[in-house]
């Protein structure tokens, strides 16, 4: 009888050890108590921002409520300072789980100096924590995806390249800690209103081509801003569209419930570490806190609907778990609140305390605090080739001077050739893609519809130039993710006219990461482009300039070379300097006679904001650049031939940053200036050239500041509009003689 006695105790004994023991989808009972807390703990941040901005003692506020369980999941799957991290503002509880504190959330909210992500220039949830990997994000919806698919593909570059992360002391790669993981996963998150922009499209269709390591979460909350879901997307399922992209792992979980979230994260983890390519998880969640403080969800969502998503809040939810698995009872879950509670306390009374960002501190990080492109380092005299010795009798040549297009080639291939990183990649950029023709000697390749990078892929390997598809947001995204990561990215837009898919990337990340991250980040790379007219055929489509669109962005370096020695020597600088840059590559100059040259050697750079001056002169001052140089050259000579006119013409050769002491110490002596451009005349760059003159050089001026430009309207493709339209010899010839006489 004794024995029956002890018997169920035992038995209860042993269902007490393995409940203990229990895991749920692998997560131990412990690592669920830790998940609530981060839980909790997000939502915490979130009331704590939302009272505070109440107060007014913040400025802005974006909440990750209802995305909580899906973000601890990821983040118990994930390594932080490890794998690489493009989340969205919503995963806050993604980051919390990373290792990002309250504390340093409240600084980004207040704006303090000390704010990691963004030393207060950027909104809260503004996520950037370079110790964990997590890359500096930004307001559009979207721009992050192609970038995290250039990170991916870094990742795997650096793996079959090792030897390349290597500092070397002179250039960019001074600069920045390059390190990788052989299985690494890149994870990235949008919502579902966000799947329907092109970019992420675009990502999802290289990430599967190429078979990458991307984890790709959408966390669908049923709405962007009141937008909901079936508007957005075709059938009101992300999931069921792109179920046909080859190579991907698919998940569609409750993002709500910690546990099944967990396991869907992992499964969609290893299936990237494992190399087997990219993964997608749609999560359905839900948004109990409207979509902004901006925003009030009752205009849009009936309370029937709101109701419904509030029985799914996985706050509460995961307390009911905790509590009907004896995890922690309902004394354990209010212990575990009020200290986070009381954390939280601290972390705000520490926040609002925090010194703030001094206002002189806002030119900071616009570009490289560490290399200088108008230094004197990039003062390098060219080494120009010797005429080989001809055999006896015979008498010595002298080497035929090289086009534009072939210095900038040898300047690529010499690059190429001495620094690993350097990846080039655009449409028909490669030799041929189909590396078995090039290999079995079938076809000569292409190399570049103007032939620019011919035989790099062939000196270089498949891996190091490329092609991609006709998507230049593609090009330049995911240039940009290579680029955080330490490669250097010389990408090609095959022409100035289609470069605007680009733009959004252009505009609002490459030349932003440095100064909004406060130089945690930072994205050096060169966007190559072919622009401009005088083509007699271009029209429109093949003949636009429009760079003082790109000399307004703060942050991107823009060149502009008129001859070969100068852009061999330009792009060399732009290659090994630590800035973005966009090198416009003039289409009528690739090929021209004027300002053809030998090659410069290995080594020759110029500095950036350095100009030329063409031809020296005492009566007028052009200043000019690009295709404009030789067609003002050949009217000041003519001038000064029928006139006696003595023109100084200046040849600025970098449009930002721009050499205002030559051009004031060239106005101040000749006392009239000419600005003349290829770009239609309004709100062109020569515009803020003629306003700096008339600004700072008004009492050396004896005449108006002239502008000669391009026509209001665009390119046309007949010869004789084309040459109304464009600025001409002519053109530049009677607004200098007009100048003089006045
Ligand atoms: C490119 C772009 N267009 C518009 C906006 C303004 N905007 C901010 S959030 C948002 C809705 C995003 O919805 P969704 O992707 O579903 O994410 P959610 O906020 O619902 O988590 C919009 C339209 C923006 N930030 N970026
Ligand atoms: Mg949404």
């Amino acid at each position: 009888m004794a024995t029956a006695k002890t018997e169920p105790k035992l038995a209860t004994v042993a269902v007490e050890e393995l409940k203990k023991t229990k895991t749920y989808e692998g997560l131990t009972r412990q690592q669920l108590i830790d998940a609530y807390r981060i839980m909790y703990t997000s939502r915490r941040v979130d009331d704590r921002e939302i009272l505070l901005k109440r107060q007014q003692k913040i400025f802005f506020q974006i909440s990750g409520a209802g995305h909580e369980a899906i973000g601890v999941a990821a983040s118990f799957v994930l390594k932080a300072g490890y794998d690489w991290f493009y989340p969205y503002y919503r995963d806050r509880a993604l980051v919390l789980g990373l290792g990002a504190s309250p504390y340093e959330m409240l600084l980004q909210a207040v704006g303090a100096a000390e704010d990691p992500s963004s030393g207060g220039r950027q909104m809260p949830s503004h996520w950037a924590y370079k110790r964990l990997n997590v890359v500096t994000q930004s307001s559009p919806t979207g721009t992050q995806i192609l970038q995290a698919v250039g990170c991916a593909e870094a990742g795997v570059y650096l793996r079959s390249h090792p030897n390349s992360t290597q500092k070397v002391n002179g250039d960019y790669r001074q600069f920045k800690d390059v390190t990788f993981q052989g299985d690494e996963v890149t994870y990235v998150s949008l919502g579902d209103g966000t799947s329907s922009e092109g970019e992420f499209w675009e990502a999802l269709n290289t990430a599967s081509n190429k078979k990458l390591p991307v984890l790709f979460m959408v966390e669908d909350n049923g709405y962007a801003i009141s937008v909901p879901v079936e508007v957005q997307t075709a059938g009101g399922n992300i999931s069921r569209l792109v179920s046909g992209f080859p190579n991907f792992h698919f998940e569609e979980v409750d993002g709500t419930d910690p546990v099944t979230s967990y396991a869907a994260v992992k499964r969609a983890a290893d299936y990237c570490r494992a190399g087997k390519g990219p993964a997608f998880v749609h999560a359905h969640v839900i948004r109990p806190y409207s979509h902004s403080l901006s925003d009030d969800e009752r205009l849009y969502r009936p309370d029937v609907e709101r109701q419904r998503d509030a029985a799914r809040d996985p706050i509460s939810r995961m307390q009911m778990f905790l509590i009907r698995e004896n995890i922690l009872d309902e004394k354990g879950i209010n212990q575990l609140e009020k200290q986070v509670e009381e954390e939280m306390q601290v972390a705000t009374d520490r926040a609002l305390e925090a010194a703030l960002p001094q206002p002189d501190t806002i030119y900071n990080f616009v570009y490289s605090p560490d290399l200088d492109p108008t230094g004197a380092a990039f003062e390098v005299q060219p080494v120009f080739p010797q005429a080989a010795e001809p055999p006896a009798g015979e008498v010595k040549k002298a080497p035929l001077p090289k086009t534009m297009a072939e210095l900038i080639n040898t300047t690529l291939k010499d690059e190429m050739k001495r620094d690993e990183r350097i990846v080039i990649f655009g449409e028909d950029v490669a030799d041929a893609s189909r590396e078995d023709y090039l290999k079995k000697k079938l076809v000569k390749g292409k190399g570049g519809v103007f032939k620019l990078t011919s035989g790099l892929q062939m000196a270089f390997g498949s891996d190091r130039v490329f092609n991609t598809p006709i998507a230049e947001a593609n090009i330049v995204g995911r240039a940009t993710g290579m680029a955080t990561r330490g490669l250097k990215p010389v990408v090609e837009i095959q022409f100035f006219d289609y470069i605007w898919p680009a733009m959004m990337q252009l505009r609002d990340e490459l030349p932003v990461i440095r100064w909004r991250s406060n130089n945690a980040f930072s994205s050096p790379l060169v966007v190559r482009v072919a622009i401009g007219g005088y083509l007699t055929g271009g029209a429109l489509y093949h003949s636009q300039c429009g760079e003082s669109i790109f000399t307004h962005i703060p942050g991107l370096r823009v060149v502009f070379p008129s001859n070969a020695l100068d852009a061999a020597g330009l792009l060399r600088t732009a290659i090994r300097c630590d800035d973005p840059v966009l090198f416009l590559e003039h289409k009528r100059l690739y090929r021209e006679t004027y300002g053809r040259s030998m090659y410069p050697g290995p080594e020759y750079t110029i500095p950036f904001g350095k100009a030329k001056i063409v031809q020296p002169g005492s009566d007028l001052t052009v200043i000019t650049y690009g295709a404009v140089v030789p067609r003002a050259l050949q009217a000041a000579q003519r001038l000064e031939r029928e006139h006696g006119v003595k023109v100084e013409l200046i040849d600025l050769r970098t449009l930002n940053p721009f050499d205002w002491d030559t051009i004031a110490a060239s106005v101040t002596r000749t006392n009239r200036a000419l600005v003349a451009y290829e770009d239609s005349l309004s709100w062109g760059y020569g515009a803020e050239i003629a306003a700096r003159i008339a600004d700072q050089l008004f009492e050396h001026l004896d005449a108006p500041v002239r502008r000669v430009a391009a026509t209001d309207t665009y390119v046309a493709y007949q010869p004789i509009l084309e040459d109304a339209i464009l600025p001409q010899a002519d053109d530049l010839f009677r607004g200098m003689k007009e100048l003089a006489d006045y």
